[in-house]
């Protein structure tokens, strides 16, 4: 059985040891990642059952990415190979300020066949909670309409599901974008945009119009991240949530800071279930920022994501 059930494509990731321009890096260092697979090894090291599902293809890179995963203790034993088809790749560009920049090598991945056809209930079975984001349906022709038959199927179940649109401008246009994004707000239980992301959607407005939009559009509740000012949650007929940011000294690499939050918010939803009770909504944002801060310490996604034990630690003031 599993807690969380995740669908995504995750890539290897080359990483310049040098900053400046990809044109002139001679060395690169090789990790993983994916934004769905971060928040499982986010999860997976806070002691929760993850079951990753994917497809990668028949070779080494995807070895890797298997063996890097289950490593993390998530159960990949449902992900599906592909002959014909590769593992995607993908390279980050540190320019020594603001976020890296990143160059995809991943069309015609496995994962960008998927189609609804391919869904399996199986997939679900045992899991209380999936979580997906808006970077798969960008992947394929029909990749959207898998995901939606996915969480229809969640649904069903009466699974829980939470969606981080995670715009990747480059994977495709903006009316597409907007569309297929917009369309799976309504059936997702903890909607997870950040502020430019939310901007991008319906325009600008004010946090709070961002919030009872969204939740009029469908979502149960969302999750506003706001960067270095924190985040703001919203929950039908609650006064809206604003958890303070947590200081960081400095910044390395924000990719995956927003997995590391996700990870972080859906860890207190789980423990302490219905956000609309006590100060649930609240302990969710706070852990959801310190994650979400602790990933841009580190040069890579998730390789300093805390485990149980150093989450302890770290939140009750002790250094390591
Ligand atoms: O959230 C981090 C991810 O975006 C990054 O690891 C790569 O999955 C990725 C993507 O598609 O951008």
């Amino acid at each position: 059985t599993a807690d969380v059930v995740t669908l995504g494509e995750s890539m290897v990731l080359m990483q310049p040891m040098s900053e400046g321009s990809l044109a002139y890096a001679p060395l690169f260092t090789r990790s993983i990642a994916g934004a769905e697979s971060n928040v499982s090894i986010g999860l997976s090291r806070l002691g929760f059952k993850v079951r990753w599902i994917s497809r990668l293809g028949a070779d080494p890179f995807g070895d890797a990415i298997l063996s890097t995963l289950a490593g993390e203790g998530i159960d990949v034993s449902l992900v599906a190979r592909d002959d014909g088809y590769p593992t995607a790749i993908y390279f980050k560009e540190f320019k020594g300020y603001g976020d890296p920049n990143v160059y995809y090598y991943r069309k015609g991945s496995a994962v960008s066949r998927l189609t609804p056809r391919d869904i399996e209930n199986s997939w679900l079975q045992g899991a209380k909670h999936l979580h997906v984001t808006g970077i798969t349906p960008a992947l394929g022709p029909e990749t959207g309409d898998a995901v939606k038959e996915l969480m229809k199927q969640a649904r069903q179940l009466g699974m829980t599901i939470s969606f981080d649109p995670n715009l990747r401008r480059k994977l495709w246009t903006e009316e597409e974008a907007r569309a297929m994004l917009l369309s799976l707000i309504p059936l997702c239980d903890i909607f997870l945009p950040g502020i430019e992301e939310a901007e991008f959607l319906i325009g600008e407005r004010s946090e709070e119009e961002y919030g009872s939009r969204f939740l009029e559009l469908g979502a149960k509740s969302v999750i506003l991240k706001l960067g270095e000012r924190g985040s703001v949650g919203f929950v039908a007929e609650r006064s809206p949530v604003k958890a303070d940011p947590f200081p960081v000294s400095r910044i390395v690499d924000t990719v995956g800071a927003g997995d590391a939050f996700a990870a972080g918010f859906l860890s207190g939803f789980l423990e302490n279930g219905d956000l609309a009770q006590g100060d649930h909504l609240l302990k969710a944002l706070e852990r959801a920022n310190f994650m979400g801060s602790l990933a841009t310490q580190y040069k890579g996604d998730w390789e300093g994501l805390p485990k149980r034990a150093e989450l302890n630690r770290l939140l009750s003031g002790g250094r390591e």
